[in-house]
């Protein structure tokens, strides 16, 4: 009989709650990508952790708030599947933003998780003071029944390993999932269009980093070991293409400088990255879209 452990460990809360940063933080690798502006993460995005002889699939999934538009829908839904399917779901709240009415939402919905392990992770707590975390704790505690509540800063790396320690134990016996050396099971060409979608996120106003997507046309192996990527970054107007653009091409120019770099640091080889921008107004209503994105179209129907 081998002492194996495997399990699924779904991070659920509020958009920016810190769930990407902890996930890349388990897995000791950007394999989601991390913005200050909310929404950042559109799909469910597994990372893989290995503890002793436990394996930590973490799924990272869009933040849990009141959705609107069909991809806010879709959105939606893959978080709470993400926690419906998982082994152990660890509910993320901030420090300093407490018990917010989004977390009370979020509290109303974990009743219907059944009966899977729920942990409570606290996180940013190098932004509080400790009687603040105390009486959070308690407040958390008494509006639901957490198996386990940890203070964390994803961040910094306080109590991330006392969190992975007791995930370690928490996962079911059995064989591990996946192998031992793959970081996640997102496709390869999937993570590169999120490490451009985080340049474009970073670089542009508020509204705008919704309304586009990007997604990967071509992957070409070159023999001297390189490759060629060929992107598309979908806007919904032309006003938007402008602004993607730059002037004389500057802003895409260095968004596709920036992404580069992360690319050839995370293959370990040198990329070639192409992008390319066209205007597609209906972009947010094609099922084709969601596939690309991992999320399914039916899900943001109202
Ligand atoms: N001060 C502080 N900021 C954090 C911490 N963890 C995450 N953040 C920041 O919070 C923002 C949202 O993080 P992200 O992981 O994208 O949140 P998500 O939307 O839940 O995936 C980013 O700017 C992070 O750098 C933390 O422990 N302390
Ligand atoms: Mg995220």
């Amino acid at each position: 009989m081998s002492d194996t452990r495997a399990g699924f460990i779904a991070l659920i809360g509020e958009p920016n709650a810190g769930k990407s940063t902890l996930l890349n933080r388990m897995v000791g690798a950007k394999v989601s990508i991390v913005t200050h502006k909310v929404q950042t993460t559109r799909a469910r995005i597994r990372g893989v952790a290995m503890e002793g002889q436990s394996q930590l699939v973490f799924v990272d999934t869009p933040g849990l708030f009141q959705p609107r538009r069909r991809l806010d829908r879709a959105m939606v839904a893959a978080a709470w599947g993400g926690a419906a399917d998982a082994d152990v779901v660890v509910l993320m709240i901030e420090a300093h933003r407490g018990m917010s009415d989004g977390v009370k939402a979020i509290l109303d919905g974990l009743g219907d998780l059944g009966d899977r392990r729920i942990a409570l992770a606290i996180n940013k707590i190098d932004k509080v003071k400790s009687e603040t975390l105390l009486a959070l704790t308690q407040a958390m505690n008494e509006a639901f029944a957490f198996e386990k509540t940890f203070m964390i800063s994803a961040e910094k790396g306080h109590g991330c390993d006392t969190l992975r320690a007791w995930l370690a134990q928490a996962v079911p016996l059995g064989p591990w999932l996946y192998p031992e050396d793959q970081l996640s099971d997102l496709p390869m060409r999937m993570i590169a269009a999120e490490m451009t979608r985080e340049k474009l996120t970073l670089r542009l106003h508020q509204e705008l980093p919704y309304q586009l997507t990007v997604e990967t046309e071509n992957w070409e192996e070159r023999k001297d070991g390189s490759c060629k990527i060929d992107q598309l970054v979908y806007v919904m107007r032309d006003g938007h293409k402008g602004i993607v653009l730059g002037n004389k091409g500057e802003t895409i120019k260095a968004v596709g400088q920036a992404a580069r770099a992360e690319l050839e640091e995370f293959l370990g080889r040198k990329v070639h990255l192409f992008l390319q921008v066209k205007v597609r107004p209906n972009w947010l209503e094609e099922s084709e879209r969601y596939d690309e994105m991992g999320l399914n179209f039916k899900d943001g129907n109202s």
